[in-house]
């Protein structure tokens, strides 16, 4: 078995990469593809479900994939610093693959809507982080308006070497897999990940990798649902932070991929979205953060609802770490309890 030499070069026919663009890697993607039998046992055994753990990337989200071509791009075009607004991901991510090719990374995050991990990684990369005291779609504005008028690089989803990345996990699914599933269930925020899969699906359809197409199906939260809703969302409110998005940059390309896909939006509360979080650790030792469990819920919601052709092959992106958010799992968790260093004091609280 050879070495997983990052997305770029395992990849690189289907980029927009020449020999003298300088590769930026954190060897990401490589992603494990894992069946889900205890999520397929408790929604429907004849579905065959299979989880796409992007949390296990060099950040923690699939934001990687995107962020090895935006900075080799980036780098390529001579530019000496970037910048994003984020709802944690993205930040971590552009400070991380900033510092890797040496230059400076610039982050807005709205403040006091940002996973502690998300934050701390910014941090310890080097970044200049500003928590802005407004929301993601604000701090979007701000940065896109000063990416157009000062010589710094804009590397949210906007930027179009991002989504190019990014479809590298539909190809990824499909060589594991050994075709493509028959359903592709994402969170969706600023809807960049939902139209990237896509993309990536169809450019693998076309080269004859594989010979199906799967339904792209979205999952925003209730209380951030624009597209759902078909308005922006003024302040949109939901426990996965980093879905809390008002006005999705890339809205109109993800209605096309639902539509192209003959796919669909639909929505989950933050206490579905929080009792999918739990099962998915409780019941198949899966931690990802609460955006991802956006789609358990989701799956969950849409078997019940029948959606779905019996013996269907579904495969979940889960988009981020649990680890990102320990916030949130502690809340969510029963608390740890506190003992005195005796046997008979542990022994009492074990129960045995
Ligand atoms: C874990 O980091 O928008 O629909 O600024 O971090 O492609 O936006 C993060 C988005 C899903 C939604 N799951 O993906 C950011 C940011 C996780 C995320 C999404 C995000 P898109």
């Amino acid at each position: 078995m050879k070495a997983w030499r990052g997305v770029i070069e395992e990849y690189r026919d289907f980029l927009p990469v020449t020999d003298k663009t300088p590769i930026v890697t954190l060897f990401e993607g490589n992603t494990p593809l894992v069946p889900a039998p205890r999520l397929a046992e408790a929604t429907d055994a004849r579905m065959q479900i299979y989880l796409k753990c992007e949390g296990f990337n060099p950040t923690g989200s699939f934001k990687d994939r995107g962020m090895t071509v935006a900075i080799s791009k980036a780098l390529e075009t001579g530019s000496r610093a970037v910048i994003c607004a984020s709802t944690g991901n993205t930040s971590a991510s552009a400070a991380a693959f900033a510092a890797r090719a040496g230059i400076r990374a610039f982050v807005m995050v709205p403040k006091g809507a940002v996973a502690l991990g998300k934050l701390s990684q910014a941090a310890i990369h080097g970044a200049k982080v500003l928590m802005v005291d407004g929301n993601f779609d604000q701090a979007l504005t701000i940065v896109r308006q000063i990416a157009e008028r000062y010589p710094v690089t804009l590397v949210n989803s906007v930027n179009p070497f991002r989504l190019e990345g990014q479809k590298t996990g539909a190809f990824e699914v499909c060589d594991q897999l050994g075709r493509a599933p028959d359903y592709h269930l994402v969170p969706v925020g600023n809807a960049g990940n939902i139209t990237a899969y896509w993309r990536g699906y169809r450019e693998y359809h076309r080269a004859g990798r594989v010979k199906e197409l799967p339904r792209m199906v979205g999952f925003q939260a209730a209380g951030a649902a624009p597209i759902y809703e078909n308005r922006v969302i003024q302040e949109p409110r939901t426990v996965a932070t980093a879905i809390k998005i008002g006005n999705p940059a890339s809205w109109g390309p993800a209605l096309e991929a639902m539509k192209d896909s003959r796919g669909w939006i639909d929505i989950v509360t933050d206490e579905e979205i929080l009792r999918a979080y739990r099962l998915l650790a409780h019941e198949e030792g899966i931690f990802m953060e609460p955006a991802s469990a956006a789609t358990v819920a989701g799956l969950s919601k849409l078997i019940k609802a029948g959606r779905f052709e019996p013996g269907s092959t579904l495969v979940l992106t889960l988009t981020g770490h649990g680890l990102k958010d320990p916030d949130t799992a502690l809340e969510s968790a029963s608390r740890p309890t506190t003992v005195p260093p005796r046997v008979d004091a542990v022994l009492a609280q074990l129960g045995l």
